[in-house]
């Protein structure tokens, strides 16, 4: 097979360096209105500013999800899924927890989700990645600057920009609990980072990232143009959040947990390929084999 041509370069040994997004940031048809759909404000919104907060979409189902969480935390002590915060034993990251919890499957294939992802990604979807970010009260670090698009091409071979993470609150999201800080509009440029990806890097990284972090000048750059918004609401807030946005979070050293449920919706037609990095592929909880359409659920 013809090897794809990789247009976002990263951690190539080269200097860091700033590029054009080569991808169109909505897919659909702006004339085809599913049920579910966004309005074309929001889609407008999203496609400026690479983000989009409904708030209050579903409070409903936020107790049954924390139960779920705690569940998880305990079924699943010592899996490689649970990832633990880097200087305390506490937990960091539930990955995969749609294959443990029928409540957070569902939810993954909720119409009123999924009509508004295969809105603005144009096609068929399926589930890239998911996981529960805990960000425990006190102990929950940080998340340095970064695209998660830049890692999963590099590490997981995605070969465009069609990817959206939509991720639920399930606490409240405030200034002082490590909430996700966002650089509005970064969507549209690329940071080519430097170093190289070393062997099994997602180890480390998960816990601490450090590969695909662009370098303070660059984020001097990049911020020059745009100041950073925090992304604030009550439980059961949605955020639709561009692949390739550039955010990151503080520390939670506050006495309330900062958690929310993350889904990565991928295009069908943007299935990944070997990995840009030359490593070989990352776990299935990173990178999803199943790259089925997903199928959405009948609502009662
Ligand atoms: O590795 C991943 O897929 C995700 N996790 C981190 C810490 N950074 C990149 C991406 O968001
Ligand atoms: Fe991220």
């Amino acid at each position: 097979m013809e090897p794809v041509r990789d247009i976002y370069p990263s951690r190539t040994g080269e200097c860091e360096k700033i590029l054009n997004r080569m991808d169109p940031v909505v897919y659909g048809d702006s004339t085809s209105a599913p049920e579910f759909g966004l309005k074309q404000n929001q889609i407008e919104f999203y496609e400026d500013n690479g983000y989009l907060t409904i708030p209050d979409f579903m409070p409903e189902v936020v107790p049954d999800l924390i139960a779920e969480m705690d569940r998880m935390k305990e079924d699943l002590a010592g899996d490689e899924t649970l990832v633990t915060e880097p200087d305390s034993g506490e937990i960091r990251t539930i990955f995969k927890p749609f294959a443990h919890s029928d409540v957070v499957d569902q939810l993954s294939r909720d119409p009123r989700i999924l009509d508004k992802v295969r809105q603005l990604l144009g096609s068929e979807v399926y589930m890239m990645q998911s996981r529960i970010n805990v960000k425990p009260a006190f102990k929950g670090k940080s998340f340095p600057w970064h695209s998660d698009f830049e890692t999963w091409h590099v590490e997981d071979g995605m070969p465009r920009m069609r990817a959206v993470t939509v991720w639920l609150m399930l606490s409240e999201n405030t200034e002082y609990n490590g909430p996700l800080f966002v650089v509005p509009g970064s969507h549209k440029k690329y940071v080519a980072c430097s170093g190289k990806t070393i062997e099994k890097n997602y180890e480390t990284s998960l816990k601490k990232q450090v590969l695909g972090v662009p370098k303070p000048e660059t984020m001097k750059e990049v911020l020059a143009n745009s100041d950073i918004k925090g992304l604030y609401g009550g439980p059961g807030t949605l955020v639709f959040h561009e692949c390739n946005l550039l955010h990151g979070s503080p520390d939670n050293i506050s006495a309330d947990p900062r958690s929310i449920l993350m889904f990565v919706y991928n295009s069908v037609e943007n299935r990944p390929v070997e990995p840009f990095g030359g490593q070989p592929p990352r776990p299935h909880y990173l990178s999803n084999p199943d790259v089925a359409p997903l199928k959405p659920i009948k609502l009662s």
